[in-house]
């Protein structure tokens, strides 16, 4: 299903009254503050979130998987659902690929294919946390960190046709996250792992193409229970620091215990100039890689706070910008249309926040003042901000409700089927 500009247009014109109200009195309390709205509508239009390929289909637990119907069936019609939601929300506008699972038979035709919704392809991710039914050896006591050569040799070859895969395609960097760990004290010899990792690290680097990024993502513990080879961002960054200039730490949300600070490893590694990116979800518990901002959009608010706050315009950074959700109870893209929401209103707030006078109040050691800046933008609406700029560069002013209205996910499954079966986990 593709949707035509005109339908969604269609659509804002019906709450199009009510919008310029509250975008009216909205915009004219940010102008009395100081605040340049036609800058920040700018920012909005321009920043772009990836959507990883995998989120398309109805994600599974161990358990069960509970499939929604119409899904995608074909990386062609991944893509296709990517130019749904950027056509909804032009804020999608690029797609974040999961080799093997998304091995394009022909590049040029998917390249057309993704023009013509105006989608390019971020980083490309690699796997080695499962076995693929054709591989000769298997990843059951790890990858990059066996203790076995070849299957080392295995794991690096594969990360290297991931990395030509991305470069017929026009991506610019590739994701390593490696399961390998142990789940039993005493199985593994850490420094052995950490060095035999490494050694198959820089080999996969030395074949990335000069203006390529590796992000280095870390997680603390799942599928291993006892330890991760690269558990934390201290241990992803003494990765990226030994292996060079092309090589970064990716920040995924749900990969830390509870409680972290996740908004001063952010501001640590922006100060390292060695954060490659995100993986935007949500969780309370673990890795639930729940929607965006459901659980916590304060800390979500607090990383943009950090983001935003640098010399360089936030716009400009080369992050990789994507989500890394899928569950089981939602639409998955109606999901994504809400995550791609709540991080744009995150970024949103920071922008609003008076940056000068929480710097004065720090220097002059106003707690209570420091609270009430960054409080007073956190709870700022700043929803009409982001509906004005979609509707500026053409999208819908209610991207769920657009999207209901059209009965998008009732024609996809006329078109696909009510048992199709997205490719991935
Ligand atoms: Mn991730």
């Amino acid at each position: 299903m593709i949707l035509k500009e005109i339908q969604v247009q269609e659509h804002n014109e019906s709450q199009y009254a009510l919008h310029k109200k509250k975008f009216s009195f909205l915009s004219e309390a940010l102008i009395d503050n100081g605040i340049n709205v036609d800058k920040i509508l700018d920012d909005l239009i321009r920043f772009q979130i990836a959507i990883p390929s995998w989120a398309l289909g109805t994600g599974g637990t161990r358990f069960a998987r509970f499939s929604g119907g119409g899904e995608p069936r074909t990386l062609e019609e991944k893509i296709e659902d990517v130019g749904m939601i950027h056509s909804l929300n032009k804020s999608s506008g690029k797609i974040s690929l999961h080799i093997p699972w998304d091995i394009p038979k022909d590049y040029k035709k998917i390249q057309i294919l993704s023009a013509s919704f105006g989608i390019q392809f971020d980083a490309v991710n690699s796997n080695t946390f499962q076995d693929q039914p054709d591989q000769e050896f298997s990843y059951k006591f790890g990858s990059l960190q066996h203790t076995d050569k070849k299957v080392r040799q295995q794991a690096i070859n594969h990360n290297k046709e991931v990395i030509k895969h991305g470069i017929e395609l026009g991506s610019k960097s590739i994701t390593v996250w490696l399961s390998d760990g142990s789940c039993f004290p005493g199985q593994l010899n850490f420094k052995k792992a950490f060095n035999r990792t490494l050694e198959s690290l820089k080999e996969i680097y030395s074949s990335l193409p000069s203006d390529w990024r590796m992000f280095v993502e870390y997680k603390p513990y799942e599928p291993n229970f006892y330890s991760t080879t690269v558990g934390d961002w201290g241990t992803s960054l003494l990765f990226a620091n030994k292996l060079g200039n092309q090589a970064f730490t990716l920040v995924d949300l749900g990969h830390h215990l509870p409680n972290t600070n996740i908004e001063q490893i952010v501001a640590l590694l922006l100060n390292e100039n060695k954060l490659g990116g995100f993986h935007f979800n949500d969780s309370k518990y673990g890795d639930d890689d729940l929607t965006v901002g459901s659980i916590n959009p304060y800390q979500l608010f607090l990383i943009f706070n950090e983001l935003v706050d640098s010399e360089t315009p936030f716009i400009e950074k080369e992050f990789g910008w994507m989500i890394d959700a899928s569950h089981n109870v939602k639409d998955p893209l109606e999901d994504l249309l809400q995550s791609v929401e709540a991080i744009k209103i995150a970024y949103a707030q920071a922008l609003v926040i008076d940056r000068i006078a929480l710097e004065e109040a720090r220097d002059a050691n106003d707690v209570v003042l420091c609270q009430e800046i960054l409080q007073n933008a956190f709870r700022t609406d700043v929803r009409p901000l982001l509906a004005e700029a979609r509707m500026q560069a053409g999208g819908a002013l209610n991207p769920v409700q657009t999207y209901r209205y059209l009965a998008v996910r009732k024609n996809l499954i006329s078109e696909r089927g009510n048992k199709s079966v997205s490719s991935g986990l």
